[in-house]
């Protein structure tokens, strides 16, 4: 390879030891050498899609196409991770960097799981990510009534919905205008739709996901594979596995109320800085919720993630 000046882009995809960068218009299959410090945990050693990276740039000797050598990660303004089912305080980070993570569940087929979208919004609020709720298969509700008042509570905390339907269209504009000139992924359930929604975005991007698609018993496309796509539009999209189990990282007891936006206005009023709102007396959230200001159903998503997490180091 020929040494020549230091370029950046960030990464659209990797495949084995292939790191494909975006620089302008343009991709380069980037090669990495060693680890990098990334985050302050050193499971962060390796890029990932959506990196911010600065590579030497030179051609490859044998094929004389653009090729590269990653030399350098910026750091990550966010990141979405995965814990793994065995051991839920270990996690893997998928991608970094990106400006919106759309929520996507289904109104039916498979049911509305509000608990579920609580732990989502959990872990978006954890990686510092903007999330976007994302209702699919509205198609499917007759009036459309229960998931429209089923969404009442998080709009009132300022997340964006988006109720749409990739059968017969709904919402779609919506979806694509809030991805032009953003980086963004759809995570969700398995089935809700997120690939269908792609496809509707922007027609022929299912069919390419498609093809890289697991084929599971029950006959259709399941996706495993995770890179982001540039939309025509301008902005980048990246399809997600559907989620079978949703671990949180990186929170303790102690942390999780930050991550509850309807929490905020009472969080500070707890009788003791460390209240976890479960327990404490004097707690400012409990009254909250007594007294209805905060919803009862999410204060239950609370305390169920709350069990599982350990208790923030002394
Ligand atoms: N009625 C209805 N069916 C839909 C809609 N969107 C998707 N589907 C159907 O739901 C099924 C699952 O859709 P996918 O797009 O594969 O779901 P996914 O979220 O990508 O699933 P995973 O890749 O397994 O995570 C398919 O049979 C779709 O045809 C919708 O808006 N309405
Ligand atoms: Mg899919
Ligand atoms: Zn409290």
């Amino acid at each position: 390879m020929n040494r020549t000046a230091i370029s950046g882009g960030f990464i659209l995809r990797i495949k084995g030891p292939d790191h494909y960068v975006m620089d302008g218009g343009e991709e380069i299959r980037c090669s990495v050498r060693g680890r990098f410090r990334i985050g302050k945990n050193p499971a962060e050693s390796m890029p990932v899609v959506g990196d911010d990276v600065e590579y030497r740039r030179g051609t490859a000797e044998n094929t004389g196409v653009a090729a590269g050598l990653i030399v350098s990660i910026g750091p990550r303004k966010s990141i979405f991770a995965r814990t793994g089912s065995s051991e839920k305080r270990r996690y893997k980070v998928l991608c970094a960097n990106l400006d919106l993570v759309f929520l996507v569940h289904s109104a039916r087929d498979p049911v509305l799981n509000l608990r579920l979208l609580d732990r989502m919004l959990v872990a978006a609020e954890s990686g510092r990510m903007e999330p976007v709720i994302c209702v699919n298969k509205m198609d499917l509700d007759a009036s459309g009534e229960e998931t429209d008042s089923a969404m009442e509570v998080y709009r009132k905390m300022s997340y964006g919905v988006v109720l749409c339907s990739a059968r017969d269209g709904r919402g779609i504009d919506e979806l694509a205008s809030l991805m032009k000139g953003r980086r963004s992924i759809m995570s969700g359930p398995s089935g809700a739709g997120k690939t269908s929604l792609l496809g509707m975005i922007e027609p022929g991007l299912d069919a390419r996901i498609g093809a890289v698609s697991e084929r599971t018993g029950k006959g259709r496309h399941t996706t495993t594979h995770f890179e982001l796509h540039p939309l025509r539009c301008g902005g980048f999209l990246g399809d997600t596995p559907g989620i079978r189990e949703f671990g949180i990282w990186e929170q303790s007891k102690q942390t999780l109320g930050a991550c509850f936006r309807d929490f905020d206005p009472w969080r500070s009023q707890c009788r003791f800085a460390s209240c976890t709102h479960s327990h404490e007396p004097g707690c400012a959230v409990k009254e909250a919720v007594g007294e209805r200001l905060v919803s009862k159903e999410r204060y239950e998503s609370y305390l169920k993630i709350l069990q599982d997490l350990p208790d923030l180091p002394e």
